[in-house]
């Protein structure tokens, strides 16, 4: 019966669309809106970050054989799908995201044998393994751009963007690394400009050339082949660039990325990948989606469109604390409740009949979820990572968790330009002090902002450093290791890794917190975050408080009282048909009417 009610939706959803009569506003809201399940879209999804997970042989960073020793950590969790970091041959960079052997492991993280026993190891505990596939650029010391610089007439040279230096400087580009900000970068060899929108060392694939993408789908033949369950597809909407490298357009200006996002083929590569390659796995795909904007977010997802299955929406990690047109700096006056709500609801509504979205507060690119979203003083610390996670593991969309964040581990905070990694900051602290810049409040905002507050590594015990090496780390561990780790987590059942485990198990036991439709309450509380989420006649509730001094709301007209399945404070919310939240309280409940 469900399989034939899911045939009928989208004629349902046609019907809906036919012509209705000019003055009404909107189709009635029939609930047209259950979307079609797929194991992908049930999945809850563990970022592993490998340099900073486990060092098994004590040089100091992370690698494959110490995520296989932490699988039961992993499948303790309760999560369906591990993302992996690349682990790629690099020289790093930019940590693995500059890449000089597609098939081949980077040795600090072992070996293709250990890159095996993770894949085995993980499937035998029934959880699949989705791999980053960074193929918008590569490393310089990838033997094609070796070829491709050596010489003009090389046969590899049509695999980058050149521009030849007799033609004049090329229109602008901005760099996301880069010291000097430009994104061209001149090599003398052949008196050329190559292209790199990260850093000098990751130089841009020119996908325009048949051949580049061959490769590309030959790359990724071979991992489905070993047996990987799916991509992670780093900056993707940024592999098609108009290449007469026209001046940015002025609707651009303070916005490149949005221009990055839009080139003219990126439709087409799509479609063409998904039909060489991924449409004949049964795998899972999720695009970085940095720069796509919310009305050409279907174009990438929309099923009749054959591309990707899901992606990254930015809009509130880009935004939420930062400057307006310098992320790097905080500004602490562009956070609002409503306005956060406001993004969710947005992007919710939109795959609301096509596509699929996904969900998250953290990864390697952000600093720590608790400290930026929540609150990560003593107090407040758990009550608000509880809070977060609620707020990820129920939502219509996949989640995305990423490793540390379900003990409710923070940013570090560095002051010390040397305890920085990252090159993005490095570069750009460079630059400023070049250009005299102030680098003290460049500083006092790297402290909330920076990457490399997301990558200090997991805190696994309150042994000498965190349990995570017996070498030197390759970045410092956060001093509150001691009170916040594992095994200190596993002893407390009113622990956020605890809460994080039960709040999972809701998620699978609730298909309605899969697929049931999302409904925004109390749009205008500054305080609460609440919204219903049904299915087939039962709504549940989550109300959740995004702040210190806790918050009011109240259950949707037409109910009379609700069951709480989650709660993360030991004291119950509910007066009556009111909700009384405390400091950061998060609950779940099941809605009746007498
Ligand atoms: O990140 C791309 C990146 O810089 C985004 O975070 C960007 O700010 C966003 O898309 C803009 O909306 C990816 C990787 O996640 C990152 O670690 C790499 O450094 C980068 O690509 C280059 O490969």
């Amino acid at each position: 019966m469900k399989r034939r009610l899911e045939l009928l939706l989208p004629l349902l959803a046609a019907c809906a669309h036919t012509a209705p009569p000019a003055t009404t506003p909107n189709p009635p809201a029939v609930e047209i809106s259950t979307p079609r399940r797929a194991w992908w879209k049930q999945v809850v999804v563990y970022q592993v970050y490998p340099r900073s997970f486990q060092d098994s042989d004590n040089n100091g960073v992370g690698d494959l054989r110490g995520i296989v020793s932490r699988l039961n950590y992993i499948k303790s969790l309760g999560v369906d799908v591990v993302w992996l970091n690349p682990v790629y041959q690099s020289p790093n960079d930019d940590n693995g995201y500059d890449i000089s052997d597609y098939r081949a492991i980077m040795p600090e993280m072992g070996t293709m044998a250990d890159f095996d026993s993770l894949l085995q190891g993980l499937h035998r505990r029934g959880i699949k393994l989705v791999m980053d596939l960074v193929v918008n650029h590569t490393s310089d010391e990838h033997p094609w751009f070796q070829q491709s610089r050596s010489s003009r007439t090389n046969p590899y040279r049509d695999f980058y963007h050149w521009w030849p230096a007799e033609r004049g400087t090329p229109a602008k580009r901005w760099s996301f690394f880069d010291e000097e900000g430009s994104a061209w970068r001149y090599d003398s060899t052949t008196q050329a400009f190559y292209l790199h929108y990260f850093s000098r060392k990751q130089p841009d694939l020119k996908w325009e050339n048949p051949r580049v993408r061959r490769e590309v789908y030959d790359i990724m033949r071979f991992w489905f082949d070993k047996g990987v369950d799916g991509f992670r597809m780093d900056v993707i909407p940024f592999i098609s660039k108009d290449t007469t490298f026209p001046p940015l357009p002025a609707a651009y200006h303070g916005d490149y990325v949005a221009y990055y996002a839009k080139g003219p083929k990126v439709h087409e590569y799509l479609q063409e990948m998904n039909r060489e390659v991924l449409s004949k796995y049964d795998i899972m795909t999720v695009g970085e989606g940095g720069g796509v904007a919310v009305e050409d977010a279907l174009k990438f997802v929309a099923e009749d469109r054959h591309e990707l299955q899901t992606f990254f929406q930015f809009e509130l990690v880009d935004h939420w604390g930062r400057r307006p047109g310098n992320w790097l700096y905080p500004d602490s006056s562009n956070r609002s409740l409503p306005a956060l709500k406001g993004i969710f609801t947005k992007w919710d509504s939109v795959f609301a009949t096509s596509g699929w979205g996904t969900v998250f507060l953290g990864n390697h690119d952000q600093s720590r979820m608790v400290s930026r979203y929540g609150n990560d003083t003593p107090r407040y610390r758990n009550a608000s990572a509880k809070m977060l996670q609620t707020l990820l593991l129920t939502m219509r969309a996949t989640p995305y968790i990423y490793d540390g964040d379900e003990l409710g581990m923070a940013n570090i905070r560095f002051t010390d330009i040397r305890d920085y990694r990252d090159l993005m900051t490095i570069n750009y602290y460079n630059r400023l002090k070049r250009e005299g810049g102030d680098l003290r409040e460049f500083l006092a905002g790297q402290a909330e902002l920076s990457r490399d507050n997301g990558r200090t590594p997991m805190q696994w015990s309150a042994d000498s450093n965190a349990g995570f090496t017996a070498g030197v780390p390759w970045i410092r561990i956060n001093p509150d290791y001691r009170m916040v780790n594992v095994a200190a987590e596993e002893r407390d059942t009113g622990s956020v890794l605890h809460y994080f485990r039960r709040m999972i198990q809701l998620r699978k036991s609730e298909p309605l917190l899969v697929y049931g439709k999302y409904q925004l309450l109390d749009r205008e509380n500054p305080e609460v975050f609440a919204y219903t989420r049904s299915l087939q006649g039962r709504t549940l509730m989550v109300a959740l408080s995004f702040s210190a001094k806790g918050g009011m709301t109240a259950l949707p007209a037409g109910y009379t009282s609700g069951k709480i399945l989650i709660n993360n404070l030991a004291s119950s919310p509910l007066q009556g048909t009111r909700l009384e939240l405390g400091a950061y309280q998060a609950v779940v409940l099941e809605l009746t009417r007498d």
